[in-house]
């Protein structure tokens, strides 16, 4: 049984709020326990935060600080199978999934945060004044303070550094309320912030839920200067609402319930390959994740044929075997909704194509295991159509027009991410120009360049991060006006 520490001021401590089970969601077993922290052990973490600040981390010079965040890089990899190992416990997912993609961006994170601030520019005018003088402006970047960084559980280490890094990396500290259900990374990188030699009190974490534990008391805790979240949309309307006192500014990365679109042009082997990634991936608990699927009708059965293989080609089991491509989901809690939503699409007289239920691995009884699932038929005022399910689950509708499709497309109130298969140059261009989202990728998904904008438009968030736009949230952007 292992027990995680919240990590204040350098030194891992037991929380003084209640305690909670960590579960191994391939077994359902306990394999640890959570101590939380207590609204004082917030306040003495955010209190750290802001010392650090005003001591050593703030007298650092960029190129000191750099230096330290490039290790920080070095020390993840470094011990790699620790980092591998503690976020398989934590979410089930396969080592296949871990080691390619939540481990080594957790390391990137770092180094492309660090390449970013080392090439930040402010812009400088100069400008005539009536006595013929002139004057001469110019912008300077400031951290914006102490930061909260609020985390979900489907990509832990990796979606923690995509905000610790760049606010590391802009001189900011920070108070880490990791997801509940995923305490192991964001503890241990604790140890890796003292073994490279950042100062006490840059990093901190403390556990606990969100309503009346430490998510609530960080985000209220008005020395708190800015707060980034990752997590479901109704959390971030929450948090909205609590940085509003202090008038305190926020990033939300939050829910999705993205559309594919599929036109008959599309080069059909590349695209069952992306578009099957895109709905089963991290056993669909990825928030770009594709939930529904225009298909051009005269593809569709064909398409949809191909999907169904692709669904049931997965293989279940040990996460920690090379050879299993699909986890559990996360908890039993959650497995209940996203079956909840199993029956809602046989209830609403779905066609059910593949999948559609639990699944049992033998082995591993007490698993949360759900069947990766494709779907057809439901209207599109279904519930299915319109929650985001957060499962490994799709459903496919066909479509004639381009039009149509964008329509289609778009009828949400989420606006995170698309995916358009298409060959025609011209369409890819004009139908990605006109969803309503932050992201759209055509003939991929989840390509990442860190230095683009990542954020969602409408319910999905509020905010861009990603390389410069990352700058603009956690520094505090000021202009120097000199008479000559
Ligand atoms: P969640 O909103 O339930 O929890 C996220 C975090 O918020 C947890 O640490 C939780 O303890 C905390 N929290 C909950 N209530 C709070 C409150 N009132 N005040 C402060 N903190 C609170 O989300 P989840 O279930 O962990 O993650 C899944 C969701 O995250 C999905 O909706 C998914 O789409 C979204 N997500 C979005 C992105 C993105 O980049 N847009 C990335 C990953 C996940
Ligand atoms: O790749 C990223 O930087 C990112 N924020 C991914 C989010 C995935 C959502 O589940």
């Amino acid at each position: 049984m292992t027990e995680y520490l919240n990590f204040i001021d350098g030194r891992h401590v037991a929380g003084r709020g209640p305690a909670f089970a960590n579960h191994f969601p391939t077994t359902g077993e306990v394999i640890g326990e959570i101590r939380s922290a207590d609204r004082d052990q917030v306040d003495e973490a955010v209190g750290a935060a802001r010392r650090a600040l005003k001591g050593p981390w703030g007298r650092m010079s960029l190129a000191e600080r750099v230096g330290l965040i490039r290790k920080l890089a070095d020390g993840i990899n470094a011990r790699f199978d620790e980092f591998l190992a503690a976020e398989i416990r934590d979410t089930g997912k396969p080592r296949s999934i871990a080691s390619h993609i939540d481990i080594p961006r957790g390391a990137a994170n770092f180094n492309v945060f660090a390449d970013q601030v080392m090439t930040l520019a402010t812009e400088s005018f100069e400008m005539a004044t009536p006595d013929g003088a002139g004057a001469l402006n110019y912008a300077v970047r400031d951290p914006r303070g102490v930061i909260g960084v609020i985390c979900p559980w489907n990509l832990p280490l990796l979606l923690m550094t995509w905000k610790v890094a760049p606010a590391l990396a802009c001189g900011n500290t920070v108070v880490v309320k990791p997801s509940e259900e995923t305490p192991a990374t964001a503890t241990l990188l604790g140890e890796v912030m003292n073994a490279v030699g950042i100062p006490p009190g840059v990093y901190n974490v403390v556990h606990g839920h969100g309503v009346g534990s430490a998510g609530e008391y960080l985000t209220q805790h008005t020395d708190v200067d800015g707060i980034t979240f990752t997590g479901e949309t109704r959390t971030g309307e929450a948090i909205m609402a609590a940085a509003a006192k202090g008038v305190r500014p926020v990033s939300l990365e939050m829910g999705g319930k993205n559309a594919g679109i599929i036109f008959d042009d599309a080069d059909f082997e590349k695209t069952m390959e992306g578009i099957g990634r895109a709905c089963f991936a991290n056993t669909g608990q990825v928030c770009l994740g594709t939930e529904r699927i225009y298909v051009q009708r005269g593809i569709f059965d064909r398409v949809a044929e191909g999907l169904a293989a692709k669904a049931a080609a997965y293989r279940f089991g040990d996460p920690f075997d090379p050879a299993t491509t699909m986890g559990t989901v996360i908890s039993a809690k959650h497995r209940a909704k996203v079956l909840g939503y199993y029956d809602r699409a046989r209830e609403g007289g779905a066609t059910i194509l593949a999948g559609g239920g639990a699944a049992g691995v033998k082995g591993y009884e007490g698993g949360y295991w759900v069947q990766p699932t494709v779907w057809t038929g439901l209207p599109e005022d279904s519930p299915v159509i319109r929650d985001e399910i957060f499962g490994p689950c799709t459903h496919l509708q066909p479509f004639d027009t381009e039009e149509e499709a964008i329509a289609l497309a778009n009828d949400s109130r989420y606006g995170l991410a698309t995916s358009i298969w298409t060959e025609g140059l011209g369409r890819a261009h004009r139908v990605a120009r006109q969803i309503d989202v932050g992201i759209a990728w055509v003939n991929c998904w989840f390509l990442r360049d860190l230095r683009t904008p990542f954020g969602g438009a409408k319910a999905s968030g509020i905010g861009r991060e990603g390389g410069v736009h990352s700058m603009e949230f956690y520094t505090e952007l000021r202009n120097i006006c000199i008479k000559l």
